[in-house]
């Protein structure tokens, strides 16, 4: 995946970025039910720390489950339950699958060491437990998290933006062609229908013309927000490019599309958009809309069809559909 660049960082982000440097401190988990252990590592690490102590596994899943830690220290010596076990869980869960964890052993427990390891344990302590050790390993922990949480948020963000539509916030071409391309492999397998709609402003250039560009965005804006209004759950609206959007509808035949692509005609032309200047726009738009044509039927050519058939509507006159 090709991660933004040359993207100057905002606010929130340098927020974020100055976190990742910081040497605060951090909420930890301590599963421990050897109390006077528990409380010499609690005094140590709380002048920076805020530490929550559980003596069961149980109730440590049930705490981890509400609340956020940024380090779980856990004892592979707890009576009578299994310390792995609840790391073995806490790596399956999606709530806590990236919270570090650091595991305390006895001495002689290099087995279950590498089992720790082998379930994804970031770290270990072996006991009797010294306190400015302890304090580095969970330091590094804490600042190896922020440092990965940032850097995921990241990719989420730059993955947002690369296949949305920096004007509509539909998603766009990129994103819609490998969808349109799962969706028709989908609908081939399954057996079910799937239809296409693309609708096309008249006379677009007009507006931008008449009443200048960022008007013509406005409008761009508020068709956007039609189509997607209009839109059922399981439909996909994007913008092709300039004044033109799509729509992928699953499970749905021609007839289904026909109304569909009806009523956003309707809606877009009934009603004109106001800009918040007060200048009222009425347009129109054009809908071509095609159906999967069988197992050999292929994106590009569904797109075809339908891109033929949102010209058959231009020619015989604009503000129609055709199929
Ligand atoms: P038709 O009814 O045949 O579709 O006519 P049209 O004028 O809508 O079509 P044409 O393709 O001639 O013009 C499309 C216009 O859309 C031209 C272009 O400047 C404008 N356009 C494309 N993208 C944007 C955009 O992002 N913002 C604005 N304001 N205008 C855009
Ligand atoms: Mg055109
Ligand atoms: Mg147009
Ligand atoms: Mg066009």
């Amino acid at each position: 995946m090709r991660v933004t660049t040359g993207r100057r960082l905002g606010a929130t982000e340098h927020a974020a970025l100055q976190r990742v440097l910081s040497n605060d401190g951090g909420r930890i988990l301590l599963v421990e039910d050897h109390e006077r252990s528990g409380h010499r590592m609690t005094e140590a690490l709380q002048p920076l720390h805020e530490v929550t102590t559980e003596r069961f596994p149980q109730s440590a899943l049930l705490r981890l489950g509400a609340e956020d830690f940024d380090v779980v220290v856990v004892s592979l010596s707890l009576q009578g339950s299994d310390g792995l076990r609840l790391c073995s869980q806490l790596r399956s869960f999606e709530r806590t699958r990236h919270v570090p964890i650091i595991i305390l052993l006895e001495d002689g427990g290099d087995a279950r060491l590498l089992r720790g390891l082998d379930m994804g344990v970031n770290d270990y302590l072996m006991r009797p437990v010294e306190e400015h050790e302890l304090l580095a390993r969970v330091m590094t922990q804490i600042k190896r998290k922020r440092h990965s949480d940032f850097l995921r948020d990241q990719i989420e963000e730059s993955f947002e933006l690369a296949v949305t539509d920096g004007l509509t916030g539909l998603h766009n071409r990129r994103y819609m062609e490998i969808h349109l391309a799962t969706l028709v492999c989908d609908a081939v397998r399954t057996g079910r229908e799937l239809s296409v709609l693309i609708t096309d402003i008249d006379h677009f250039k007009a507006v931008n013309d008449t009443y200048g560009h960022d008007v013509g965005d406005f409008v761009l804006k508020s068709v956007a927000e039609r189509l997607r209004r209009n839109t059922r759950g399981a439909d996909l609206a994007c913008r092709m490019g300039g004044e033109e959007f799509l729509l992928i509808m699953p499970d749905t035949p021609l007839s289904g599309a026909y109304q569909i692509g009806e009523r956003i005609r309707t809606r877009i032309a009934s009603e004109a958009f106001q800009t918040p200047q007060g200048t009222r726009i009425r347009v129109t738009s054009s809908v071509g809309i095609a159906t999967l044509e069988g197992e050999n039927d292929t994106p590009e050519s569904i797109l075809k069809r339908a891109d033929n058939a949102l010209y058959a509507a231009k020619r015989r006159g604009r503000n129609r559909i055709a199929s």
